[in-house]
């Protein structure tokens, strides 16, 4: 049950706070130590809080494993969830402060890179929220995700150090240290067994962040890891009067956590890379079964009791390294051992891009860990027999399933073979992880397959970045929705009430002041609220196509000059991306789009009726400003490459209609929604295999289509480059003479048709206000709550 907060205790556990930075009274207090009072405030009362009694039939544990959490800034969200908000915010008013000041003092804990690493946030608050005990393990990064400015329009990265060591919602626990080893040599004993003699190991201490049910008295821990030396201090060194070399092996070892890998949807494949992983896993697998032994349980019954889910195959050596603690310690034989390994993992695929599936060179793995490797090969071994029993003689399968191949171990492979299962993230792409990806593991095990359609936190989504929108549904539907997203079918009936379209085009159009506030504030540009605004939000990458989103809006600005009277209505592209530090042509895409919105912010003849934005540092909390501002929704992947998608499902929920292809959860939101209520263009699925299939080819399109060509000639020509014709040939030679590889030039002229309809469409302001509404009312099965219910019903708790 929900737990009250004692305003007195809280005032008292301030007052410790302000005591503590040693100043004389509250008022004294710089804005960001009030964040970081209130926060260290509130963190210790809800530590306080006792712990709900164990279930007598407990569920089994899930234990969520990611090398990241976006998790975004803790403090207003731990608020929302325990219920306290109102009253913290009554208390610091007696101290004559605003509490949504205090709150945007908090740095945003950036642990991760976009969708992948959302996700498992909005989970791990459904867990909670749902009753689904859960524990999240990640690793306590120095520094998150690169902080994004624009120089001359060029993407520039500086390091995010977020402050780990002060945190207020951070509990350390010095007890649950893991040691990890790394590295050394296999040695056979008397009996001719494999022994593991590693060279060097490194320590791993448990940071947990309180994550906190929706009003209903549950605190799960999400556990980051951070990695220190073994001996951090070398004491005959300090006495010896060295102390900058007493301390040199800790620097060495914290190395390790330092840094958050800024790539999505592509692999390094570097040392680092597998040592931050394997790190990780250890330590949460030793953590998973120090649990399970010190509640009396017996090594078998390990998968009756917990369930680990890989998220991605980024975890994926926690499989081997379960086996080995098997093995090595527990002296289980292999078939036990094999027995309990493959009935506790279980695997989530977030791409089908090929140069996101994780191999690692087989003389990495086995530098590393050595034991490890020998085991994947024993794995790899006993499965050849499953498959040569399938297929007799066939080399080609064999050769496309082996988990160890060319020299490279296949992680995706090694989950399909060593979990019991394998999930998607929307129906298309679970259909498509079958039949293009892993069809002959699917002949084999058809049982294992599954698909878990994404969904987002309505807590974070709506509740507390919209509290406008929160407000009206409440009056409106006078229940709790929030843990309920279902119920938001009641808004459809106000779709036809005049005065609730009043109050929630009003809503819109508030929240567009607001983000035109912080882009004024931020960049210095003024936009226009009544203007359109249309957003496309995601990490920078060419399947998502914000080079497409560029072409029309060059395509308008060319039909501006040719026609100066043209009557559009006003639009304001705002986009928010970060690219990888080292994906040229991403950067690249940056750089056009800032360049062309120079020129076109700029040219009086536009007269501000189309306007570009690219906001920098695009991060969880300018998402909280620009999703309940949007209008439109750009979900423009090519289709069949993007998985899910998540940012569709957040602007639908708050009211923007979604200009999209027929990709990932577009489907679903499409079928939700009604074909009425969004713009669905572009070539489907099996269009673009045919469309390639055939051999396709953009230049064609080119010269067949005047005005794009006249596009392309502008961008070539160096007009928006002060003259320098080569700026964005990596851009322009993708798109043209290297192919095209995902149909931008294919999709354009029906983009643009699809463009044309929002125009219209926002001219009848009623219509497209009661498109909006039914939007927001009919996509509650995106709530994360629903794909956390999934998960339990078909993979977690299934019948096995
Ligand atoms: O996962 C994303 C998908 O692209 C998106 O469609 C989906 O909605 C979301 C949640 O399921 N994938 C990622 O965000 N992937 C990564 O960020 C990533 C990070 C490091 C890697 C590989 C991928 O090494």
């Amino acid at each position: 049950m929900q737990v009250t907060l004692d305003k007195t205790q809280f005032l008292a556990a301030l007052k410790r706070q302000w005591q503590g930075f040693g100043l004389q009274q509250a008022q004294d207090m710089t804005p960001h130590q009030w964040w970081q009072a209130t926060s260290g405030a509130l963190s210790e009362q809800l530590s306080a809080q006792p712990a709900p009694a164990a279930t007598k039939h407990p569920q089994r544990h899930v234990n969520y494993i990611s090398m990241e959490f976006l998790i975004g800034r803790l403090t207003a969200n731990n608020l929302i969830n325990l219920g306290w908000y109102e009253t913290v915010q009554q208390a610091l008013k007696e101290q004559g402060v605003e509490l949504a000041d205090v709150l945007e003092q908090e740095t945003d804990p950036a642990l991760g890179n976009g969708g992948l690493g959302r996700l498992a946030a909005c989970f791990l608050d459904s867990m909670a929220t749902v009753g689904q005990p859960a524990t999240g393990y990640g690793l306590n990064y120095q520094y998150g995700l690169f902080r994004q400015s624009f120089s001359e329009g060029q993407q520039q990265e500086a390091p995010d150090n977020w402050h780990r060591e002060s945190y207020p919602w951070f509990t350390h626990n010095s007890a649950l240290s893991v040691d990890v080893q790394f590295g050394g040599k296999l040695v056979k004993n008397e009996q001719g067994i494999e022994q593991w003699h590693p060279a060097f190991s490194l320590r791993g201490e448990a940071w947990d962040l309180p994550v906190v049910g929706y009003k209903n008295g549950v605190t799960q821990p999400l556990r980051l890891w951070q990695a220190t030396d073994v001996h951090p201090f070398d004491l005959t060194l300090f006495n010896d009067g060295e102390f900058l070399k007493a301390e040199q092996k800790g620097i060495d070892a914290a190395k390790l956590t330092k840094v958050l890998y800024p790539n999505d949807n592509h692999e390094a494949g570097k040392r680092l890379r597998l040592m931050q992983q394997y790190f990780q896993c250890a330590c949460s697998v030793a953590d998973i079964l120090r649990r399970h032994h010190f509640l009396g349980r017996k090594i078998q019954d390990l998968p009756k009791f917990e369930v680990i889910q890989l998220n991605d195959t980024h975890p994926t050596i926690a499989i081997p390294e379960l086996l080995r603690i098997l093995l090595d310690e527990h002296q289980l034989d292999w078939d036990a051992a094999w027995a309990i390994t493959s009935q506790t993992f279980a695997y989530t695929n977030h791409t089908l891009m090929p140069e996101a599936l994780e191999c690692w060179d087989e003389k990495l793995v086995r530098s590393l860990l050595p034991r490890h490797f020998s085991l994947i090969k024993t794995i790899n071994a006993r499965f050849k027999k499953v498959v040569e029993k399938q297929w007799p003689g066939d080399k080609a399968v064999w050769e496309k399933l082996s988990v160890h191949q060319n020299k490279q171990v296949r992680m995706a492979n090694l989950c399909v073979v060593s979990g019991f299962a394998v999930n998607g993230v929307a129906a298309l792409h679970s259909e498509l992880v079958v039949k293009d990806l892993f069809p002959e593991y699917h002949q084999l095990w058809p049982n294992k397959f599954h698909n878990v359609t994404n969904g987002i936190t309505p807590r974070r989504w709506v509740k507390q970045c919209n509290p406008a929108l929160s407000a009206l549904i409440d009056d409106t539907l006078k229940t709790e929705w929030v843990n309920n997203l279902d119920a938001l079918k009641g808004l459809e009936s106000s779709a036809d009430d005049a005065a609730f379209c009043q109050r929630y085009q009003q809503i819109k159009r508030e929240n567009k002041v607001r983000l035109a506030e912080y882009v004024k504030h931020t960049m210095g540009l003024t936009l226009n609220p009544d203007a359109i605004f249309d957003v496309q939000i995601k990490r920078l990458h060419e399947y998502k196509r914000q080079h497409l989103n560029l072409l029309h809006i060059l395509s308008l600005y060319r039909q501006l000059r040719d026609n100066p009277e043209m009557n559009i209505v006003p639009r304001v592209f705002l986009f928010g991306a970060k690219a990888a530090p080292g994906y040229y042509l991403a950067k690249n895409i940056i750089y056009a789009i800032n360049q062309v919105a120079e020129k076109v912010n700029n040219d009086p003849l536009v007269r501000d009726r189309i306007k570009v934005v690219f906001i920098p540092d695009y991060r969880v909390s300018v998402a909280e400003l620009m999703i309940p501002a949007a209008d439109v929704s750009e979900q423009i992947s090519t289709a069949g490459k993007e998985a899910s998608g998540t940012g569709n499902m957040k602007l639908a929920l708050n009211g923007a209609m979604t200009v999209g292809t027929l990709d990932g959860a577009n489907v679903e939101i499409a079928e939700q929604v009604g074909e009425e209520n969004i713009f669905i263009f572009g070539n489907t699925v099996d269009q673009v295999k045919a469309l390639q299939a055939k051999g396709y080819d953009p230049l064609k399109i080119r010269k067949k289509d005047k005005h794009l060509d006249t596009i392309f000639k502008e961008l070539e020509s160096g007009f928006f480059s002060n003259g320098d014709k080569q700026a964005f040939s990596l851009m322009l030679d993708s798109l043209l003479g290297g192919g095209d590889p995902y149909l931008v030039l294919a999709d354009f002229a029906d983009y643009c048709a699809a463009q044309q309809k929002v125009d219209a469409l926002y001219r009848d302001q009623d219509e497209w206000t009661r498109k909006t509404i039914l939007n927001t009312a009919r996509v509650g099965m995106f709530s994360s709550d629903r794909s956390i219910r999934d998960y339990q019903q078909r993979i977690w708790q299934a019948k096995r």
